[in-house]
C-alpha cells in the first residue's frame, strides 16, 4: 500500500458537452434540454421553454463553439500536461429524437474524431453518459425519467457508445450529479437530472422525482452490465455532487438534522456501489407511498449492475438547522440550509471549504470502498483582463491550491484511494445553473460574453501555468 499520489493519477479537466461544444444543429444533432434553457443570472433562473422560440437567447447553441475548436483546445490541455479529460456524449448527437433504433452516424464521426484527438496526445477520455443533456423530444413525449421507457432507450444508447468507443474509451459515469434532484423543489435540478419540467411548487414533484431517480438508478446498473459484457477492461462509475451537511451547532437535533440530511442526499451511492437501497430510504418510502413502482427485478439489476469507482463533484459544504423539534419532516433542501459563518463564499455565493472536500472523502471511504475520483471542483469567479493584457487568476489559483492540497492530506495521512481529478471547466463555458459565460473557472479564458459576443479567441490564464506545474510535478508543488 503506498500513501501518496499514484504515479498513474489521473490528472485533467472536466466539462460537458452541452456546455461547450455548440453547434447544436449540426450533423443531425436533435434538440436537447441544454437547447431550450434560456439564460439566467445570480439569483435569476434559467427558463425552460417547450420548444425553441426564436426571439429566444440560449447560450448553449453556440457556447465556446468546441465543435469547430477541438483540435486547438485539446493541444492547449495537452500542453497542460493533462492525463485525462472528462467530457460527456451529447445524446442528441447520437440519437436525435431519443427514442430511434438507428443511431446518428455523423454524431458517431464526432467523438470518434475527439477521442483520437485525445489519444493523439496520451490524453484518456473519461466519458460521462448523460450529463444534463436528455432529450427534449423524450421530455415532451414521455415526461422524462417519470417514465419506465426511458430506461430502454437510454441502455440502447449507453450500448451503442460503448461499443462504437470500445478502445477508444476505458472511463464511464452513469448519471451526472444523480442526487441533484433530491432538492426537488428547484425546477432546474429536477429538470436537469431527470426531464421532469415541473413548478417549483407542484405537489407531486417529490413522488415523481423518487420514482424517476429509480428508473434511472436501473437504466444505470443496465448499462454497467452492458458495459463489462462489451468490454471487461472499462472503469464504470457513478457520479454524485458532495456537499457534505454540517450540523449548524452542536444541539443533538441539528446534529440529527444533519445526519437525516445526509441519508436523503447520499443514499444514490449506496444503491450504485453496494447494490440495494439502504434501510432508512425503504423506510421512508414504505411511510410515505413513495417509489410505487419496483419490481424484483429491478432489485436484481441494482445488486448485479454494480460500479467499480465513485466519481463526483465538490464544490462546498452545505450547513443545516434542525427546522422544528420534529425530525420527520420530508425535505432537506435549503430550508435547512443555514449561512455558516466559518467560511466565506463566492461571488456567486457558495461557500468556500477545502477541508469539507477532506471531510468528503473520508465519509465516502468509510461508507462505500470503492476508489473515488473527483470529477469537478473549481471556482466560478469574474476574470478581468488586466492593462499588461494577461488574466491574473490568484484567486482561483489559491482555492484550487487549497482543495488540492486537502485531497493529498486525505491521501497521505486518511489512506483514501483517489484515482483523479479533473477540475470543473478547464476552459471557460457556459454555466449550468445561472446559463453565464462571466460565471469563469477555467485555466483557459474564451472570448465570449453572457449575450453571446465575442471572438472566441482563446487565451491562457496565471492559472494555465500554475497547473501545469503541478501536474509536472504530480501534485507535489502547489506553489
Ligand atoms: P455552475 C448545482 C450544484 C452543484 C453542482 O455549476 C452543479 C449544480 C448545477 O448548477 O452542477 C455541476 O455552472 C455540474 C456542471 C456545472 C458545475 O457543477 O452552475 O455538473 O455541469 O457547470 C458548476 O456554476
Amino acid at each position: 500500500m503506498t500513501f501518496s499520489i499514484p504515479k498513474d493519477f489521473l490528472w485533467g479537466g472536466a466539462v460537458a458537452a452541452h456546455q461547450l461544444e455548440g453547434a447544436w444543429q449540426a450533423g443531425g444533432k436533435g434538440v436537447s434540454l441544454a437547447d431550450v434553457m434560456t439564460a439566467g443570472a445570480n439569483g435569476i433562473p434559467r427558463q425552460i421553454t417547450a420548444e425553441v422560440e426564436p426571439d429566444k437567447f440560449y447560450p448553449n447553441h453556440e457556447a465556446i463553439d468546441f465543435y469547430h475548436h477541438y483540435k486547438a483546445d485539446l493541444k492547449l490541455f495537452a500542453e497542460m500536461g493533462f492525463k485525462c479529460f472528462r467530457t460527456s456524449i451529447a445524446w442528441t448527437r447520437i440519437f436525435p429524437l431519443g427514442d430511434e433504433q438507428e443511431p446518428n452516424e455523423a454524431g458517431l464521426r464526432f467523438y470518434d474524431d475527439l477521442f483520437a484527438e485525445c489519444h493523439k496526445y496520451g490524453i484518456e477520455p473519461v466519458i460521462t453518459l448523460s450529463h444534463f443533456e436528455i432529450p427534449n423530444h423524450l421530455i415532451r413525449k414521455y415526461g422524462g425519467w417519470r417514465d419506465r421507457r426511458l430506461i430502454d432507450f437510454f441502455v440502447h444508447f449507453a450500448t451503442v457508445v460503448f461499443k462504437r468507443y470500445r478502445k477508444q474509451v476505458k472511463y464511464w459515469m452513469t448519471f451526472n450529479e444523480i442526487n441533484n434532484q433530491t432538492n426537488y423543489k428547484e425546477q432546474f435540478l429536477l429538470a436537469t437530472d431527470s426531464g421532469l419540467v415541473l413548478d417549483a411548487d407542484d405537489p407531486q414533484s417529490e413522488a415523481l422525482m423518487y420514482q424517476a431517480a429509480h428508473y434511472e438508478l436501473v437504466a444505470s446498473a443496465l448499462a454497467v452490465k452492458v458495459g463489462r459484457q462489451i468490454n471487461p477492461d472499462f472503469k464504470l462509475g457513478c457520479m454524485l455532487n458532495v456537499s457534505p451537511l454540517y450540523p449548524a451547532t452542536c444541539k443533538p437535533a441539528d446534529a440529527f438534522q444533519a445526519l437525516k440530511a445526509m441519508q436523503r442526499r447520499y443514499w444514490f451511492a449506496d444503491v450504485q456501489t453496494l447494490g440495494k437501497y439502504p434501510r432508512h430510504m425503504e423506510a421512508f418510502f414504505k411511510a410515505n407511498g413513495l417509489r410505487a413502482d419496483i419490481t424484483l427485478e429491478d432489485r436484481i439489476v441494482l445488486e448485479e449492475g454494480t460500479v467499480d469507482y465513485l466519481g463526483f463533484s465538490y464544490y462546498n459544504s452545505l450547513t443545516v438547522a434542525a427546522q422544528s423539534d420534529n425530525p420527520e419532516y420530508h425535505f432537506v433542501g435549503p430550508e435547512a440550509a443555514v449561512a455558516n459563518s466559518y467560511l466565506a463564499t463566492s461571488d456567486w455565493g457558495w461557500p468556500i471549504d477545502p477541508l469539507g472536500l477532506r471531510y468528503s472523502l473520508n465519509w465516502l471511504a468509510d461508507h462505500y470502498h470503492k476508489p473515488l475520483m473527483i470529477v469537478e471542483n473549481g471556482l466560478g469567479a469574474r476574470d478581468e483582463i488586466a492593462a499588461d493584457g494577461q488574466i491574473h487568476d490568484d484567486y482561483r489559483i489559491a482555492y484550487l491550491r487549497a482543495h488540492i492540497q486537502a485531497m493529498k492530506t486525505a491521501i497521505e495521512k486518511d489512506g483514501v484511494e483517489v484515482i483523479g481529478y479533473t477540475p470543473w471547466g478547464c476552459i471557460d463555458l457556459v454555466s449550468a445553473g445561472t446559463g453565464q459565460m462571466s460565471k469563469r473557472y477555467g485555466f483557459i479564458y474564451v472570448d465570449r460574453d453572457d449575450q453571446g459576443n465575442g471572438s472566441l479567441a482563446r487565451m491562457k490564464k496565471d492559472s494555465f501555468y500554475w497547473y501545469q506545474k503541478v501536474i509536472k510535478s504530480n501534485g507535489q508543488d502547489l506553489s
